[in-house]
């Protein structure tokens, strides 16, 4: 079965008040979003080695090998966005009491969790995503992938937050700015209240 782009969980004019305008909304998830799907669907199609796989199993499969890169491209960037777009809210910014206190307990404070995540989006150089990942240690960790790349190929944890800094996700709205679509992400938007540690 092809994969498919996901609904978006809210409108596209939904975040606008909330720093990610209508017009950023309708590019990145219908035109970039829909592209790697497309583009991975048409692999899928033309590998055998691919059909009928799960988006993890064909993730982990072309992980790591450069004759597999544009599927792992295509296949992470689908995976990352349907996290992505489920990691925000037009409500977002609050974050529950057990989170807090286990933000608290890995960082020292959260805002030390916020400069971390922050640090991380701000250093991936050139497109990528930051990530606050439950490690396999049982501890909160914020970490960054280029490009497609993820924490399930990467395996540093479960992702429970991740943000698209690609110039895409951020362009309209901030400019040359990722510090501050970073910080008003993390204010603003992020949907702590979806997260289950
Ligand atoms: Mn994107």
């Amino acid at each position: 079965m092809a994969f498919e782009l996901p609904a978006l969980p809210y409108t596209t004019a939904a975040l606008a008040a909330r720093g990610m305008c209508q017009e950023t909304l309708e590019l990145h998830h219908g035109k970039h979003h829909q592209a790697y799907v497309t583009a991975l669907n048409g692999f899928v199609a033309s590998n055998a080695a691919l059909a009928g796989k799960s988006l993890d199993e064909i993730v982990l499969l072309a992980n790591g090998k450069a004759d597999m890169a544009p599927v792992f491209n295509n296949a992470g960037q689908h995976w990352n966005h349907m996290l992505f777009w489920n990691n925000m809210s037009a409500t977002g910014g609050g974050i529950p009491a057990r989170l807090e206190a286990k933000l608290v307990e890995d960082f020292g404070s959260v805002q030390a969790f916020k400069d971390a995540f922050k640090t991380a989006a701000t250093t991936q150089f050139g497109s990528g995503w930051a990530w606050l990942v439950l490690a396999p240690d049982g501890k909160l960790k914020c970490t960054k992938t280029p490009n497609g790349s993820n924490p399930l190929a990467t395996g540093e944890g479960r992702a429970l937050l991740g943000c698209d800094v690609w110039e895409h996700s951020y362009y309209l709205d901030f400019r040359n700015r990722r510090p501050d679509y970073v910080q008003n992400w993390l204010d603003n938007l992020a949907n702590y209240e979806a997260i289950s540690l």
